[in-house]
């Protein structure tokens, strides 16, 4: 499961490994978790039809953890090693979006979260806030 805010490279990150993953012989599916943005869905369909990969999705709008839960159904189903979820960037300030995210993981229950960011981010020592 790929989490974090928003433009930071999640979806760029997942065709990335899923490359990774099939050059050393895994199976991979995506699931379309992000619902939210305009273009998401196509955006990871255009990743999937280039690396050759299924690519399970809903309509925007709809539940990301369901997506999720579907794409492992479908992985458990067809014996598929590895289930790479997109979400929805979001910051930690907005408590809807970061419940969204617990009942994923409550749903889903991923073996890895992964929290893509920036690396030219600032990063200040905390007595210089
Ligand atoms: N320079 C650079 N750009 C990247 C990298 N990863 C993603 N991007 C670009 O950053 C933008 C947002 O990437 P995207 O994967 O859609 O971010 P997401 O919103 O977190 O899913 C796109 O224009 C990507 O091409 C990276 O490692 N380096
Ligand atoms: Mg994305």
């Amino acid at each position: 499961m790929f989490v974090g805010i928003n433009g930071t490279g999640k979806t760029t990150t997942i065709a990335k490994v899923a490359r990774l993953l099939i050059k050393s012989g895994y199976s991979v599916v995506l699931a379309s978790g992000d619902t939210y943005r305009a273009g998401a869905i196509e955006q990871l369909d255009e990743h999937a039809k280039r690396l050759g990969v299924r690519v399970i999705s809903h309509q925007y709008g709809s539940d990301s953890a369901a997506v999720g839960f579907d794409t492992v159904q479908h992985a458990r189903a067809q014996g598929i090693d590895a289930v790479l979820i997109d979400t929805a960037g979001r910051m930690q300030t907005n408590r809807n979006l970061m419940d969204e995210l617990t009942k994923i993981k409550r749903v889903v229950h991923p073996s890895l979260t992964i929290m893509i960011i920036d690396s030219l981010i600032e990063m200040m020592p905390q007595n210089k806030r």
